[in-house]
């Protein structure tokens, strides 16, 4: 270890407020630094955790958009559900805070303003996508395309999310507006750009050295090899001026004293990061304590936990603002976590395939150490890794339950049964089978040391962000606890060598009393029940495993002979195969529901036209040329024979006759029509619609309807009968 640190300033990346939060990001950015940050409390270091939602950028207003919302309304929302689950699931941040507040918004302007000032952004004119239906500058995730360095054929214009690739709008192949679906134009307009190739030098040093200005300030061998790959390539490539203003009408204001800054915003990734100072500047407000020491003192390790798409962000992007603003430090380590994938797919939001927290807080209930253990045993810290729900019941029933639950109970039972719930006394002179060592030996402090050393390897292993073998270490230390009673077996030796069993009893004790510590940081709950078990005082994070350390270095015991002990508890319990069953059908069911949903979306309200009452806004489309409308081909078409379609409620697959010619088209309307009273209707038919598969059906176009605003749908066509075919334009 390069240094120890005064403090720690630690980070978790900022969750964009604009979808629920998945155990990908818990395994990705959170649950490792909570069990990190836990660790460095039970040790007495001087620790500060920030988060908090990223509330700007364009995924926030593309929500917004698509579901007629404002974005304040948007950001609210999963602000608030993600402060749930972060609680629920024992994700302990000093503060949670938000991008959107007004210190963020100051903090940001005041570094962009004193790089402004030193002159370190290059101000220039360029031509950028622009979408001429939307009326918009395209950036971000506003448009799409091919990425150049992976070909991914939906990577944005700022970031590839297959390769973690940073990109510009421009390097990407055929690129899409996601507002209207159009090509975009090239625009002129001016932004601000951080010049980075001229820091490729110093953060070429930086990242594969360790030194800064001439200072060894970190240690490359204690990253993690994968984050400084992707540093390495993308030094390698060369660094280009990366634009840290948009075009854009939400966001952080470029500060408005600076010319032609008029409907400038910062971009995204040049605030966000900016919110973890931000954030700790109102937990020192918040607690009457002085925030800078934890940016700028050079004894401060400042660590940011991260996935993998965020690495060229916070290695190289956000330490060159870092450093052209002139007063902070820059990161010791960034250990990013790869992916976790699920059931064998990729997690996806926008195809509904994930675990999200909040749904498994409701679902099972005084589950959450069970899903941290099963995260952190399959933590993604390497390479991406996989959950399946029949690996998460293994891992409760076969090690929590049978390993960690077994063996506390079995000690607290037999403790009652012989010492009436008093801790027995450990006789020094008592010879029993330690399964530590290997020899016969009851020297007290062996054992002690014993237990101290096997402590010190899980403490190894965190300082090192490897917390899976952290997390094997300790169920190692339950298992030799078992061994222990397995060995010694006091429920006969009781009869008799009673002498010897209060010996064993005891150090069985040790064992868990050092277990109720160490657990912390992986199991908080299962922690504070042990603690109560044991009926020992609750950890608070206040250096409690430092000196239980100290105590065992020293032959000191971790509960002391004749404390009395509370009653047995369950600490976890089984999960059912049924449990299992109904998650993974789940699964199941929201992908299809999923897929129905787009189908019964893509069949009916192609060009369905909301009533627009008085008091609501209108909520009109972006205006389109007249050479958009000519495009497509709608005509008037006769429905012949009407069908359910199988395993859904919201489809009707249609058989219609368009002059003469049969058509099938799947259209998301039984929730409205019965299929035998719309046999001979005339309906309006967007004929030329690309052919998709719609549940096993292919279907080839789409009907066209009104919807009201209670959502009630009606067929458009013409108000007299007309032949089949008729165009209509
Ligand atoms: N909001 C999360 C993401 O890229 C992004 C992290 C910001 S950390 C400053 O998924
Ligand atoms: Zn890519």
């Amino acid at each position: 270890m390069l240094y120890s640190p005064q403090r720690y300033l630690v980070t978790s990346a900022l969750p964009y407020a604009n979808g629920p939060l998945h155990i990908g990001h818990l395994a990705g950015a959170y649950l490792p630094a909570d069990i990190y940050v836990r660790f460095l409390r039970l040790m007495g270091k001087d620790v500060v955790w920030v988060c908090g939602s990223d509330e700007h950028g364009a995924a926030i207003t593309i929500k917004a958009i698509k579901e007629k919302r404002s974005p304040q309304d948007i950001i609210d929302q999963y602000h608030d559900l993600f402060k749930v689950a972060f609680e629920k699931m024992g994700i302990d941040f000093d503060i949670y805070h938000r991008t959107s507040s007004e210190i963020h918004h100051e903090t940001s302007q005041e570094f962009f303003r004193k790089l402004h000032e030193k002159g370190e952004f290059e101000v220039k004119e360029s031509e950028q996508y622009y979408d001429a239906q939307a009326k918009q500058f395209l950036a971000d995730r506003y448009i799409k395309g091919t990425c150049p360095k992976c070909n991914h054929d939906a990577a944005y214009g700022d970031q590839c999310e297959n390769c973690g690739s940073t990109l510009s709008p421009t390097e990407l192949i055929e690129p899409t507006s996601t507002l209207s679906g159009s090509t975009p134009e090239l625009k002129k307009t001016t932004h601000w750009y951080l010049p980075l190739d001229k820091y490729e030098a110093w953060l070429k040093e930086w990242i594969n050295t360790g030194h800064l200005d001439g200072e060894q300030v970190h240690d490359p061998s204690e990253w993690k090899n994968h984050v400084l790959g992707q540093c390495k390539s993308w030094l390698e490539g060369g660094l280009h001026p990366r634009s840290m203003t948009r075009d854009l009408d939400w966001g952080i204001d470029v500060p408005r004293e600076i010319e032609g800054s008029e409907g400038k915003k910062l971009y995204v990734w040049m605030d966000a990061p900016i919110g973890y100072i931000s954030a700790t500047k109102q937990w020192a407000i918040d607690n009457k304590k002085d925030w800078e020491p934890y940016w700028k003192d050079e004894n401060t390790a400042l660590v940011h936990f991260i996935g993998k798409d965020n690495i060229v962000f916070h290695c190289l992007i956000f330490p060159a603002i870092l450093k052209a603003h002139g007063d902070y430090i820059l990161p010791k380590n960034v250990p990013a976590n790869q992916f976790v994938n699920l059931e064998g797919d990729k997690i996806s939001t926008s195809r509904n395939w994930a675990v999200w927290v909040n749904e498994y807080v409701k679902d099972l209930p005084g589950k959450e150490d069970e899903l941290r253990y099963h995260m952190i045993k399959n933590m993604p810290e390497q390479r991406d890794s996989e959950f399946t729900w029949q690996g998460f019941q293994d891992s409760v029933n076969n090690e929590l339950v049978n390993n960690l639950a077994n063996f506390i109970n079995r000690v607290i039972v037999l403790t009652h049964k012989y010492y009436d719930g008093v801790v027995p006394a450990f006789d020094e002179n008592e010879v029993f089978i330690s399964p530590t060592s290997e020899d016969y030996d009851g020297f007290h402090e062996t054992e002690m040391l014993q237990l101290h050393d096997d402590l010190q390897e899980v403490n190894e292993y965190i300082r090192n962000y490897d917390f899976r073998a952290a997390l094997t270490q300790v169920m190692k230390i339950s298992s030799q606890g078992n061994q222990l009673l397995q060995h010694n077996e006091p429920w006969k030796q009781i009869k008799v060598e009673p002498e010897t069993v209060k010996t064993v009893m005891n150090m069985a004790l040790q064992v868990v009393a050092s277990l109720s510590v160490i657990i912390y940081p992986f199991m908080p709950f299962a922690s504070a029940k042990m603690r109560n078990l044991l009926a020992l005082s609750e950890l608070k994070g206040d250096g409690e495993l430092e000196a239980l350390m100290m105590n065992l270095a020293e032959g000191e015991m971790a509960i002391p002979t004749g404390h009395k002990i509370n009653e047995p508890i369950h600490l976890f319990s089984r999960i059912d195969d049924k449990v299992i069953a109904d998650q993974k059908a789940k699964l199941e069911n929201s992908k299809k529901v999923d897929e129905a949903a787009v189908e019964a979306a893509l069949a009916v309200t192609a060009a369905s036209a909301k009533s627009v009452s008085a008091k609501e806004e209108t909520t009109e489309k972006p205006t389109i040329e007249y050479g958009d409308f000519v495009k497509m081909d709608i005509k008037v078409a006769t429905i012949t024979h009407a069908e359910a379609v199988p395993k859904t409620d919201k489809l009707l697959k249609l058989q219609l006759d368009v002059a003469g010619e049969e058509r099938i088209v799947v259209s998301g309307i039984a929730e409205h029509y019965k299929p035998e009273e719309i046999i001979g209707r005339q309906v309006s038919l967007l004929a030329n619609l690309a052919p998709r598969k719609l549940r096993g059906v292919m279907s080839q176009g789409m009907i066209l309807m009104a919807e009201d605003s209670d959502g009630k749908l009606s067929f458009v066509a013409p108000d007299v009968a007309v032949s089949s075919g008729s165009t209509i334009s």
